[in-house]
């Protein structure tokens, strides 16, 4: 057989927080070689796929992955061997039936992840294209609008915001570099911004800055600061997302922001729909708790048709809490990340259903990240036209940019790129 797998390894490496995280290296007999590495969320939704952590105090503060390394060594390793690898449905399939549970609780969506991505990795290189050609085919050649999360606060920094993501779209870009141009020079700004106003410029997890702010608010007015001292215009070249990833900042039927006030349901959708007019907005994700399917539902109903709504902590990349969400009408757009989810094909899965709904789909990187630039391939292949994977800092987060970089240049004039956002549409 041409693609068989021939050896499975891995290893216990570290992700951008200094986490334990799994690298999986897959060789086929031809000497074709495929390796992945796995992320790690911080502000996890419940339904995840389960993370398998060794929980040994005494490595890591129990973080560590021996046992999901070593899952993939024995276990997973002996049913893939033999098998062809350019059939990446098939092969998931046997991973999952290897673990058996419907969380991958068994042998961990993080051992899972790393084979089912390193197998299509190893397939690409086998048959000699590259990996978006190799999973989206001849017409793969939409690059995605980036999302980059240039404030941080909730679970991702140390600071009073509760809001997670603050986010730069660069919607008026006539390219993908292009885009990422205007985003480094609003990021250049915005650092600018906050040493004129005396404020510190450390980053946060996703490689943001992460000032200690009065209130949720004030980081959109910095934001369109920046973008108009960078020499853009806010709305028409640069736009906003947010993702307030509400479940963090929610508790007893109540949101506490970093202002101190708290707001129930309808105050917070207020806040919202003001906002939207007020500030460029194109995207808001997660803006309200995962279980308040109300809250997503009304804020669709009320803004959906202006703005995109994204939900990730209440749809984990799952089929069928996704399933759930176009019944509801609870957003427009999912959000898009492989470990939440544990096989590359149980993600394309969640892509297609969301597509039959004509929702978009947002490739996301997580808050605990590697090298690796698998979304950035993964984006092109599916077509989905926007990734979100973090700030203009941090090269967990560059070496994304960068490999898309690369694919533009490869795909040259059948490149496409286009805004799914309506320039100049939220400027009021
Ligand atoms: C999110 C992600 C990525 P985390 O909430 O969208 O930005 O964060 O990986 O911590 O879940
Ligand atoms: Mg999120």
């Amino acid at each position: 057989m041409p693609n068989e797998i021939a050896h499975v390894d891995a290893l216990e490496i570290l992700d951008s927080r200094g986490n334990p995280t799994v690298e999986v290296e897959v060789a086929l007999r031809n000497g074709s070689v495929g390796v992945a590495r796995v992320p790690s969320g911080a502000s996890t939704g419940k339904n995840e796929a389960v993370e398998l952590r060794d929980g040994d105090p005494t490595r890591f503060g129990g973080l560590g992955v021996r046992k999901a390394v070593e899952n993939v060594r024995t276990i997973l390793s002996e049913r893939v061997l033999g098998e062809d690898a350019t059939k990446q449905a098939a092969i998931d399939a046997l991973l999952i039936e290897a673990d058996g549970t419907p969380g991958k609780s068994k042998l961990g969506a993080n051992a899972i992840l790393g084979v089912s991505m390193a197998v299509a990795r190893a397939a690409a290189n086998s048959v000699g294209l590259p990996l978006y050609a190799y999973l989206g085919g001849a017409t793969a050649r939409r690059l995605p609008i980036p999302m980059m999360n240039v404030i941080n606060g909730g679970k991702h920094a140390g600071n009073r915001l509760a809001f997670q993501e603050f986010m730069i779209v660069p919607h008026g870009a006539p390219s993908f570099s292009e885009a990422l141009r205007y985003g480094v020079e609003t990021f250049r700004a915005l650092k600018r911004e906050l040493e004129r106003r005396g404020l510190p410029t450390a980053v946060g997890d996703e490689g943001g800055f992460a000032p200690d702010l009065e209130s949720d608010e004030e980081a959109c007015e910095l934001i369109v600061e920046a973008i108009e001292r960078a020499g853009f215009t806010p709305g028409k070249d640069v736009a906003i997302a947010l993702d307030p990833a509400a479940s963090s900042f929610f508790s007893d039927g109540a949101y506490d922001l970093a202002s101190g006030e708290r707001l129930d349901r309808e105050a917070l959708l207020d806040l919202y729909a003001r906002w939207v007019k007020t500030y460029p907005i194109v995207s808001i994700e997660d803006g309200f708790d995962e279980a308040d399917w109300d809250g997503y539902v009304a804020q669709t109903a009320a803004i959906g048709d202006r703005i995109q709504i994204v939900g990730d902590d209440n749809y984990v990349t799952n089929p069928k809490f996704i399933a759930e969400g176009i019944r509801r009408k609870a957003t427009n757009a999912v959000l898009i990340k492989l470990n939440q989810i544990g096989t590359v094909t149980e993600t394309v899965a969640a892509i297609e259903l969301a597509r039959t709904a004509g929702w978009r789909s947002v490739v996301s990187h997580r808050s605990g990240e590697t090298e690796d630039s698998f979304i950035a391939d993964f984006a092109v292949a599916f077509g989905t036209g926007q990734i979100k994977t973090g700030s203009l800092s941090r090269s967990e987060r560059i070496a994304k940019y960068n490999r898309l970089l690369w694919i533009e240049r490869q795909l040259g004039t059948q490149a496409l790129f286009s805004s799914p956002f309506i320039a100049g549409d939220q400027a009021d």
